[in-house]
């Protein structure tokens, strides 16, 4: 305790704002440990908050707490109508970042003038919880957005074409839950224009939209990942770039490629052309029976591609193939929802013989 002037009556109110704020504080941070340990199984992030924790602990001083009740508290139970909106961990995860923050703000003001150390010790930890709550975040995002990938069988790809948003708009409506986009022509103002609208549609449907190749245009567009190719930039790369809330899916065509894309953590894989394909003439079909032994022991999600339709995935489906891309299947379809209706049907268990 410090050489305080404030006289006994003016200390134990201010005592009493310290308790509660260490209590609202060590709370705060027990729903955010809890996040990192149950919600991302992130061991590191769990230990940094555990010990935060701790150090707040050891400093709630006993006459902190005998201060409690001192002045009867007339605001207890006031709540308010952001609290009923506050179900998705990411909001949780916000709003119980924000209490931390703000209780460790009044203590870091409130103990300045007779507990220097914990005034401090507020301020140091208040820094920290900053950082922390974008790592947390961040975690969660790719995580949600690996959900998507590993539930969801059946991947959209699209390029510029007329009418590019109506259709992405149609196929999403037929309940396509993941939409990559291709940008081979026009100027990169021009894309990322076009990158920013998919995104926004794909929002509005709860898809994931990725960007094929182009980091940056991933990263301006705030897209949920990038697809990157063999001739890309690599995937160590990649991931510095992006950091770590941006999923990557990588296309591997053969053992050593689908190896070192799983080594290096990749989210998932496409592997193709599974049939001969007009959308990539150049490109020698790999056949069902190479795709079936590239990828028997592939322990991450991934989808087959190249000349994938409505009419040979029952095929498919029974080579044990469950996962497809399609590009012209779904994009040059007359009817692209009623199309991602059928496909998703076929896909789905309802149609197991
Ligand atoms: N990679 C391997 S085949 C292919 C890509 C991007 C194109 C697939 O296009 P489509 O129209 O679905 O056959
Ligand atoms: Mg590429």
């Amino acid at each position: 305790m410090g050489n305080s002037n404030i006289t006994q009556s003016e200390d134990n109110r201010i005592f009493q704002i310290i308790d509660a704020n260490l209590d609202r504080a060590r709370e705060g941070l027990r729903v955010l440990e809890d996040w990192a340990r149950f919600g991302l199984g992130k061991k590191d992030l769990v230990i940094r908050i555990k010990n935060f924790r701790q150090i707040l602990g050891k400093n709630h001083l006993e006459i902190y707490k005998k201060s409690r009740n001192h002045i009867n508290d007339q605001c207890k139970g006031l709540s308010h109508d952001e609290q009923k909106d506050r179900k998705k961990p990411h909001k949780i995860i916000s709003s119980n970042s924000a209490r931390v923050q703000e209780a460790l703000r009044v203590i870091e003001e409130f103990s300045r003038d007779h507990n220097i150390k914990l005034s401090k010790i507020a301020s140091d930890i208040r820094y920290e919880i900053y950082t922390l709550e974008i790592e947390l975040l961040n975690f969660n995002n790719r995580k949600e957005a690996k959900l998507i990938i590993s539930e969801n069988n059946l991947y959209s790809i699209t390029h510029q074409r007329k009418n590019l948003l109506e259709i992405i708009e149609e196929i999403l409506l037929g309940g396509v839950k993941i939409i990559q986009h291709r940008f081979k022509e026009g100027s990169d103002k021009e894309n990322l224009e076009e990158a920013i609208k998919i995104q926004r549609l794909c929002k509005k449907y709860n898809s994931l939209f990725i960007v094929n190749d182009r980091i940056d245009i991933a990263l301006a567009s705030n897209a949920d990942g990038v697809h990157i190719g063999q001739d890309d930039i690599d995937l160590k790369m990649a991931r510095k770039l992006l950091g770590s809330s941006k999923i990557i899916g990588v296309s591997a065509n053969n053992s050593t490629q689908i190896t070192t894309a799983i080594q290096n953590g990749c989210d998932y894989i496409g592997i193709g052309p599974v049939f001969q394909t007009p959308t990539k003439k150049n490109k020698k079909p790999l056949g069902i029976e190479k795709i079936k032994k590239l990828t028997k022991d592939i322990n991450i999600p991934w989808f087959a591609i190249g000349g994938i339709n409505k009419a040979n995935i029952p095929y498919l489906k029974n080579n044990g193939i469950n996962k497809v891309a399609l590009v012209s299947g779904l994009l040059n379809s007359e009817y692209p929802k009623e199309e991602a209706i059928i496909i998703l049907k076929e896909l789905s268990n309802e149609n197991r013989s």
